[in-house]
């Protein structure tokens, strides 16, 4: 493959400083030199640009940083965007999730019919009115299916960038209330932990990946909040939640992906290296970077 790496130093959607810094530690971990080892060629198109301004105060409690959310996400959604026309896959590099908003808005009118898996203890299906606390990182899934503040949903101007039976999450252990009515009234799919637990990984991606097969997605998007996983594995995140995946099971997920061959566009977000220890978070992206693109062993 032809990947191309975008980086997006941005901690707006939420309160943690550190977050902006996921980029440079994931590069440092080494991904570019991860995916030249199993043969694909890489570019690395750097960071955009992503304003340091941060505001004493923001005034809007609902949606906190709204304006460099916005600007973020359309620079981000145009070199997506850029990307694909390149014939070239992009794999975004985090920041705080709500940088899904700019990607997904690069992806969605490029395909018919995109796909989306989004592996996070959260469900990210907040929008101003239920959100608990004004984070926009815990908005993305909900804007890009056309639900939220206009100026979020509306970057490059269409509504939405996936259709919501075309989502499904996994790993799911951390779910609002106002989440959980929009999972039912969208028709989104969800594997919880319970699912996980009860199926076991490979189950819960063989019915996710036929799930999507069997409506035609012809992209797929997989959009990593590292928090999915166990704390235990992956430290370095803002709000993390026990009783998460296994970082075996996350490696099979990975490797199933790539079995499917399905994936056309991929991110990995929410490694803040000041939370993390000796770089861990950083190195797991990395090496679930490995089993997705198509690392074996032997
Ligand atoms: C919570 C946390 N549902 C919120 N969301 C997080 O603030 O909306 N998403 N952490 O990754
Ligand atoms: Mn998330
Ligand atoms: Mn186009
Ligand atoms: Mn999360």
């Amino acid at each position: 493959l032809n990947v191309s790496i975008i980086g997006v130093p941005s901690d707006y959607g939420q309160t943690r400083r550190g977050v902006d810094m996921g980029p440079s530690a994931i590069r440092y971990a080494g991904v570019v030199q991860r995916l030249e080892a199993i043969g694909h060629t890489v570019q690395d198109l750097g960071d955009i640009h992503v304003s340091q301004d941060h505001k004493e105060n923001d005034a809007n409690e609902k949606l906190r940083n709204l304006e460099e959310i916005v600007d973020v996400s359309t620079t981000l959604a145009n070199r997506v965007h850029g990307v694909l026309e390149d014939k070239k896959f992009p794999l975004v590099l985090g920041g705080d999730h709500s940088i899904a908003i700019g990607t997904l808005a690069g992806l969605g009118d490029h395909y018919e019919n995109l796909g989306v898996i989004w592996y996070d203890a959260h469900a990210d299906l907040n929008t101003d009115e239920t959100t608990p606390s004004g984070n926009i990182h815990g908005m993305p899934l909900a804007v890009s299916v056309g639900l939220g503040h206009e100026r979020l949903i509306n970057i490059r101007n269409y509504v939405p960038k996936v259709k919501p039976e075309n989502v499904i999450i996994i790993g799911a252990r951390s779910v609002d209330p106002g989440e959980r009515e929009l999972i039912k009234e969208q028709g989104i799919k969800v594997y919880t932990m319970h699912e996980i637990d009860r199926l076991g990984m490979t189950h819960v991606m063989e019915d996710a990946i036929q799930y999507l097969k069997d409506r035609n997605v012809d992209g797929l998007h997989l959009s990593l909040d590292l928090d999915g996983l166990d704390p235990l594995y992956t430290p370095g995140v803002g709000t993390p939640v026990p009783g998460g995946i296994t970082y075996r099971e996350s490696h099979l997920a990975m490797e199933m992906l790539q079995e499917s061959g399905m994936v056309t566009s991929a991110e990995f977000v929410e490694v803040n290296p000041i939370l993390d220890e000796k770089n861990q978070t950083a190195n797991v992206a990395v090496e679930l970077i490995g089993s997705l693109f198509g690392e074996t062993l032997v």
